[in-house]
């Protein structure tokens, strides 16, 4: 399937460190086709005041699309481990980029592109192995099926914020 897509998140740690641009650099030079982007901050909950932002809001910010719910529903299965509070402070913390990719097998090469979950354990070469150290700051998301992929894009985009576009070098890339 050519029109296979997944969902990546360039996690707050790897926007703090600005690794932006390699992480996507690894995707758009593999052959994927970037579809949607946007950087946003998930508000964090405090006590008695609600979702508040890292920074103050000027304008209607458009991180108020999002709240915690969001992530509790793409951490479903996390929500029982002992990590899932630290794991969410980490995931509020500060901006991070969410994207669609599209592309043949683009759910499972991207899986190996990012590497093992602990990034004490990926091999070099892939994303965490290259850029992160500890298990709790692995810089990326990325779905691990194509089921998942679906139902996270449907978490982290509006169906008007995918971009279909043909890829001009598509002939080169695939034959
Ligand atoms: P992945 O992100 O490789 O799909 P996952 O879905 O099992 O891994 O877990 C989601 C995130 O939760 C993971 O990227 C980092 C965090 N996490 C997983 N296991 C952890 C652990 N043992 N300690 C701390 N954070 C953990
Ligand atoms: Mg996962």
């Amino acid at each position: 399937e050519l029109r296979e897509q997944t969902l990546v998140l360039v996690k707050p740690d790897a926007v703090q460190r600005r690794l932006v641009g390699d992480v996507i650099g690894r995707f758009e030079r593999r052959g994927f086709k970037l579809v949607a982007m946007k950087l946003l901050q998930v508000p964090e909950l405090q006590e008695g005041r609600g979702y508040v932002c890292g920074y103050p809001c000027i304008i209607a910010p458009r991180c108020h699309q999002a709240d915690r719910g969001l992530l509790d529903r793409h951490y479903q299965h996390l929500q029982q481990k002992p990590f899932y509070p630290a794991l969410l402070a980490y995931m509020t913390s500060g901006p991070l980029v969410a994207m669609v990719w599209e592309g043949y097998n683009v759910v499972r090469s991207t899986r190996a592109m990012v590497g093992d979950t602990d990034s004490a354990q990926a091999a070099a070469g892939t994303i965490r192995g290259d850029l992160s150290m500890h298990v709790s700051r692995n810089v990326v998301h990325a779905s691990d099926s194509v089921e998942t992929a679906l139902r996270e894009i449907g978490f982290w985009f509006q169906r008007d914020e995918l971009v279909a576009w043909e890829s001009g070098d598509s002939q080169y890339t695939y034959g």
